[in-house]
This record gives structure tokens, C-alpha cells and sequence, in this order.
């Protein structure tokens, strides 16, 4: 996968770079590069943002510099580009990020992360340039930068190979083979620790009972964790979007 960032803080993503899945991802021809927005801006002065139209705080990322940036980098208009690469901004209101759509995501040849800042994009750069948007979740952050770490950090982790261990990307947490719930408890030595002790079943050496026994404590943390949510979600109609 190629996978590039576009960013007014590239630098942030030096201490990304060093994690081991992504070092492995790209020892295996995968390649994560920064782009920085203010590199390309046809504006005077390092200029890539402004103020909003019709007034109200904070600065908006200009569609002509994205679009700059973007032709630099593509040798292409954007709005062509979206048709064959997934072109993907990240801002509060995008579908939000869940492990089917990481796999999506990580079986594409390339992905194209754009970050805003401040109030975000303009509005045009979503409408024209961008295949999706993206949230990772019902918050608001300053930027887009830890939205797109926490997003490359998801897919290189799935690409094959990434992670030392073969498995460990397969039946993990929201994965197919857990039915998309969550994982289940792990436990290592010591097997008794102030007299808490490991569930009997993980030390009997018997593979079927012990992948029943995930499988059912995976599925018991599926229903808490709908319960928990149902308990938590205002009722309809008291939702301040209803
Ligand atoms: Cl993708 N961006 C920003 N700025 N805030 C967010 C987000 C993205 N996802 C959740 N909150």
C-alpha cells in the first residue's frame, strides 16, 4: 500500500514511523510519506488557510491549496483523482471508523490522508477532491493528525506480515472470526497471583474447550457491551440531532 499523509505537521508523524508494524509494513514495499500542505501553496508567505465566510472563530484549510498540493503530488486534477485512489478527509462528521472499514482500507493499493486544521476544510475540498470522510469518533479534536495516525495505525497493522505473529490480526477484537465482538481475556504466568486465579479451562491443553470458551466470554462482552450502550444512549427523540 501506498499510503500518504497530507499535513501542516508532518514532523508529528516522526514518532509514528518507529512503531514496529510500521516499520515492518514498510520493510515489506508498503510506504507511509508526508506531504505538507504549505510546501506547494500558490499563496504568499507560507498562507494555507483562512478566514470563514459568513464570520465565526477559527481558520478554514483553502481548496486551492489542497488542490496545489495535491497536483504537485498526483501530477493530476483532484477531482479525477478520487476515481482511481481513495482520497479520504478526516473531520468529525465522517462515517465513522469501525474494523470492517479498516479492511476496506487495507486492501486498497493506495490511500490518500488529508488532515485539516483549526474549523477544517473547505467545505469544496470534501464536496470534489475526496472519496470519504472519515470520524473516528464522537469527539472533536484540534486537527486531523491524530484522527489519521489512529487510522494508519489500524490498516498497516492488518496488511500481512505487519505484526510478527501471523494470527494476530485474525482473531482479534470486532474481527469475522470473533463475530465482530470484542476479544477475549488473555492471562500469563504467574497462573495464581495474590490468589487470583486463571480460568481452569486455559490449562487444560485442550484446544476445542478453550476456543469454545473464548468464543462464548467473547460474545458475554458482546452483549455487556450492548447493554452498557443502550443504557447509555439517550432515548429517541431526546438526541439533540433527532
Ligand atoms: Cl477525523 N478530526 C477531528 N478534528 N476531530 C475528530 C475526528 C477527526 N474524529 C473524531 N474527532
Amino acid at each position: 500500500m501506498q499510503l500518504d499523509v497530507f499535513t501542516l505537521f508532518p514532523q508529528w508523524f516522526d514518532w509514528f514511523r518507529t512503531q514496529r508494524h510500521v516499520e515492518n509494513a514498510k520493510r515489506l514495499g508498503h510506504t507511509l510519506d508526508c506531504v505538507n500542505y504549505r510546501d506547494t501553496t500558490p499563496l504568499s508567505g507560507g498562507q494555507v488557510d483562512d478566514t470563514p465566510f459568513g464570520g465565526g472563530a477559527g481558520m478554514v484549510l483553502r481548496v486551492d491549496v489542497v488542490e496545489a498540493a495535491l497536483r504537485a503530488r498526483y501530477g493530476c486534477d483532484p477531482v479525477e483523482l478520487r476515481e482511481r485512489r481513495r482520497v479520504i478527509v478526516l473531520t468529525p462528521g465522517g462515517r465513522q471508523l469501525d474494523d470492517p472499514l479498516v479492511d476496506e482500507l487495507a486492501a486498497e493499493p493506495e490511500v490518500t490522508l488529508l488532515c485539516g486544521r483549526y474549523e477544517g476544510f473547505d467545505e469544496r475540498i470534501v464536496e470534489h477532491f475526496a472519496s470519504d470522510a472519515i470520524s473516528i469518533g464522537r469527539y472533536v479534536l484540534a486537527g486531523g493528525e491524530l484522527a489519521a495516525m489512529v487510522v494508519a495505525d489500524a490498516v498497516l497493522r492488518k496488511l500481512p506480515g505487519a505484526l510478527g505473529h501471523v494470527d494476530s490480526a485474525h482473531e482479534e477484537s470486532f474481527s469475522a472470526a470473533l463475530e465482530g465482538a470484542p476479544e477475549y481475556p488473555h492471562y500469563t504466568r504467574p497462573a495464581e497471583y495474590r490468589g487470583w486465579r486463571i480460568p481452569d479451562v486455559l490449562l487444560s491443553g485442550h484446544h476445542r474447550r478453550i476456543h469454545d470458551w473464548r468464543l462464548e466470554q467473547s460474545r458475554e462482552r458482546a452483549r455487556a457491551a450492548a447493554s452498557r450502550d443502550a443504557a447509555q444512549r439517550p432515548a429517541a427523540g431526546d438526541r439533540p440531532e433527532d
